[in-house]
């Protein structure tokens, strides 16, 4: 990663490198066992950000997907769109995502990312949260397509909403709640996807749309 400093609670600050590529950000550590977390706050600049989530919301082909749990298609509670290269599909609970043509928002935020992180992306899945009831349930990024260990890079706009990890093996480990800011930037990295499930549970607070894009890199299998 290019550059991170200041620190929060649970997490611990490091070094600045590089700022003047990012020079509006701050980032934090989190110190965790079992992978690697990093939380970026403030990641792109404000000319990027400022009409981004009016920009998504109106060009990005929102679909409302479905997944079929014990022989019954439910609709997931949310809409979603999955962009990248020609040959990027993805497979998501039985049901296949063919990746539509990048359009030109996703790509330059992508190459913010891939700038800062030094890692690349051959696709993104955007989740719209429309309201409190829109949410995703607990899960780990660890399909096989995605590689052994997925360095996942997930950008939050809009409405903050809590984002919740729980260890799968060892009971004896705090959850891990934390809240996703505006233009925040979440890096998860080495095992964590094999340990760690996150989930961002739904909430009774009267709350506006979030939009989330998680970049990944998938290898055809
Ligand atoms: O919305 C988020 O912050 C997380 C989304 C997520 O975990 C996913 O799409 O796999
Ligand atoms: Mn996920």
């Amino acid at each position: 990663m290019r550059r991170r400093t200041s620190a929060a609670a649970g997490a611990v600050g490091l070094t600045f490198v590089q700022p003047e590529l990012f020079p509006q950000e701050s980032s934090c550590h989190w110190r965790i066992p079992d992978g690697s977390l990093n939380l970026i706050s403030n990641f792109l600049p404000e000319a990027v950000h400022r009409s981004l989530m009016d920009q998504l919301t109106n060009s990005i082909k929102w679909e409302q997907s479905r997944i079929r749990i014990a022989g019954k298609l439910i609709h997931i509670p949310r809409l979603n769109a999955w962009y990248g290269d020609t040959n990027a599909n993805y497979r998501y609970s039985g049901t296949r995502f063919q990746a539509l043509p990048w359009i030109d928002p996703l790509i330059r935020i992508k190459e913010l990312i891939e700038q800062y992180s030094d890692h690349n992306f051959n696709s993104v899945l955007a989740n719209l949260y429309r309201d409190g009831q829109d949410s995703v349930a607990w899960h780990a990024d660890d399909e096989p397509e995605l590689g052994k260990n997925p360095f996942i890079a997930s950008l939050s706009l809009g409405q903050v909403r809590r984002f919740q990890l729980r260890h799968r093996f060892d009971k004896s480990r705090a959850r891990i709640d934390m809240d996703l800011p505006d233009n925040s930037l979440l890096l998860m990295g080495g095992s964590l996807q094999h340990y760690w499930m996150h989930q961002i549970p739904k909430t009774r607070k009267p709350v506006g749309p979030r939009i989330n894009l998680t970049y990944r890199s998938v290898e055809a299998i």
